[in-house]
């Protein structure tokens, strides 16, 4: 077979790509493209006539020198000039030029300003921001180029961090609201049940009859759609800017509730209700619970769980945990929400690494509504967070009594908790003396380096610790951070089991990257009958609104308000955090 004209062309088009990314004569960068075009267009197969030995035909724009070049593809199918320029042109360079909207002019100014070669610090340089700021591109082909790294990262997609899902998903949701016609609507999915990590968001909206196809037009000419993946009459899946899959399904109303159950999910907690429900002789799909092919439930949750002899069960409970069984015997928790928050145990101020004053911090909490606050910046150890020394922590303490007595004539309602949060030492003791320990109101303890410790080591460290009767609150227990790093070697069963022994009480931490102690783990606490702490661990005012996430995972833990120690008044805490 001969090699067809489109192909011909190629191979002169990706000869002018290389030439133009090394910065070659435009006119010749130029000829070749002109050439590509005219052979592409060309109504004979061009190979077939050069392999005959026949004259090619006069083409406009391609002389002597061009004629001689298709020749020599024409009969080896390659092109040596290609191949040098190949191999001056590194091939990470080369897959730059895979990314749609990336062409050899883009290509060339990202080596030449970013000195990117590769997709890998094409995807670096995204991420931190440097795209945006070069010349010819933007803040739109910045996340454009993000959203293609994505997906061509291949079929395993990348889950996002609930906390940066929340950005996209929230004002999709309102915009989805906003439409006419739509009658109710909501973010189901591992968003809605609160999953640390988002694969894509499942976008539910019920909508009257003859409704749906205008709600899909709109939603797919929204601002943020970047691509439209499938467009149906009743779904759709797009993806935006962002990076993000958004998977829209559109039901009647009466189907609303069976269809938000359905895709919430998960498909576990899905399995075991179908399985309840053939038990009692009963069909639950997305549209509703059946018996026989009378539909007895859909229009609400609350409808379809009671068909099947259930309380409503909360959509983060939803993971099958044991939640379908708890549900029977009527024995679900009830769970903590925001609301029963009465204050932070972990903030940090200007005098170590927040970004806030005391007094700054303290009128955010105030804002939430909140009884008190603790002030904990770092112990000395940790120097590149400007840790305290004893000197300047007795410092910080005096400024906590005077804010104190201030914001109680001022009638504030809300108490600053003279705190710290206290390096672990590689061997277990407390970065502070015993007698500055006995003058704080509690201290938050956690481990900042020395991450590698084999497990044992690093478990004993802790405990060691905890040892210690100013020992309050294990700051982050594990130390993972989501995508970035993995969780130190640590036991955390031998660790829980320590803290009930000692009366010691175990971080939730809400800080959206950390989310330390994790679901399954703190669960396991509250089962071995430990209390924890929800703590946004804030470095500036804005951050006291992490608790949310925090909240969240807590709720997945199945904690309860008496398994938060900061749901107590502040008299009972205190009396609490006295070992
Ligand atoms: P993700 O997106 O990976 O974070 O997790 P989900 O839970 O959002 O999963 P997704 O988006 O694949 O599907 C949304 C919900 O739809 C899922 O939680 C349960 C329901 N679903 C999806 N596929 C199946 C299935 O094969 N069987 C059952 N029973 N339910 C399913
Ligand atoms: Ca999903
Ligand atoms: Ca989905
Ligand atoms: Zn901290």
């Amino acid at each position: 077979m001969a090699i067809p004209n489109v192909k011909i062309a190629e191979v002169f088009d990706e000869l002018a790509d290389l030439l133009e990314i090394e910065g070659a004569n435009p006119f010749r960068v130029r000829a070749y493209r002109n050439a590509a075009r005219a052979i592409e267009a060309f109504p004979q197969n061009l190979a077939e006539r050069a392999r005959s030995g026949a004259s090619l035909p006069r083409i406009a724009g391609i002389g002597a020198d061009l004629e001689g070049k298709i020749r020599v593809i024409a009969a080896t199918r390659r092109l040596p000039q290609l191949e040098e320029l190949g191999k001056r042109v590194p091939a990470g360079v080369r897959a730059l030029l895979k990314i749609p909207g990336l062409g050899p002019k883009r290509v060339r100014a990202l080596r030449q300003s970013r000195g990117i070669e590769s997709l890998s610090a094409l995807e670096k340089a995204a991420r931190a921001h440097e795209i945006r700021s070069i010349p010819g591109f933007g803040i739109k082909t910045e996340e454009r180029i993000l959203t293609e790294l994505a997906r061509q990262a291949g079929h395993e997609p990348k889950r996002l961090m609930l906390s940066v899902v929340e950005q996209s998903a929230a004002p999709l949701l309102a915009e989805l609201e906003a439409m006419p016609g739509v009658a109710r609507a909501e973010v189901a999915g591992s968003y809605r049940r609160r999953q640390e990590t988002v694969g894509d968001v499942d976008l539910l909206v019920a909508c009257g009859p003859g409704k749906a196809g205008d709600i899909i037009e709109r939603f797919t000419r929204l601002e943020e759609v970047a691509e439209v993946v499938t467009k149906g009459g009743k779904r759709s899946t797009v993806l935006l800017y962002s990076g993000l899959q958004v998977d829209l399904r559109i039901v009647p109303e009466p189907s609303y509730g069976a269809a938000l159950v359905y895709f919430t999910g998960s498909k576990a907690h899905n399995i075991a209700i179908r399985s309840l429900a053939l038990r009692l002789g009963l069909k639950i799909n997305e549209y509703g619970v059946y018996r026989g092919t009378r539909r007895i439930a859909g229009r609400t949750e609350q409808e379809v769980y009671a068909a099947l002899g259930l309380p409503f069960i909360p959509p983060e409970l939803r993971e099958d945990r044991g939640e379908v069984e708890a549900a029977l015997r009527d024995e679900l928790p009830s769970l903590v929400t925001l609301a029963d928050i009465r204050g932070d145990l972990h903030a940090h101020t200007l005098a170590t690494d927040g970004k806030g004053t005391i007094g700054e911090m303290a009128e955010a909490a105030r804002e939430l509504g909140y009884e008190y606050l603790a002030i904990t910046d770092h112990s000395r150890h940790l120097t590149v967070a400007r840790g305290q020394t004893p000197d300047r922590l007795r410092q910080q303490l005096k400024m906590i009594d005077r804010f104190n007595a201030r914001l109680a004539k001022t009638g504030a309602g809300i108490t600053l908790l003279k705190g710290a949060e206290v390096d672990i030492l590689e061997d277990g003791r407390l970065d502070f003396p015993d007698s500055l320990l006995a003058s704080l109101d509690f201290t938050v303890c956690s481990v900042h380096f020395k991450f590698e410790l084999p497990g044992a080591r690093q478990t004993e460290r802790v405990l060691r610790a905890m040892d210690n009767r100013h020992f309050n609150i294990l700051g982050h227990a594990t130390g993972r951070l989501i995508d970035r790093r993995p969780p130190y070697a640590i036991d955390v069963a031998r660790i829980t089991q320590g803290a009930r022994e000692r009366g010691c009480i175990l971080e939730l931490n809400s800080q959206p990257d950390r989310l330390d102690l994790n679901d399954i783990y703190a669960k396991a606490a509250k089962e071995a009958g430990v209390r924890l702490a929800i703590s946004t661990d804030s470095h500036s005012p804005g951050h006291l609104r992490n608790m949310r996430f925090g909240v969240a995972q807590a709720r997945r833990a199945w904690l309860e308000p008496r398994d938060v120690i900061n749901t107590l008044p502040l008299e009972d805490l205190r009396k609490l955090l006295k070992r």
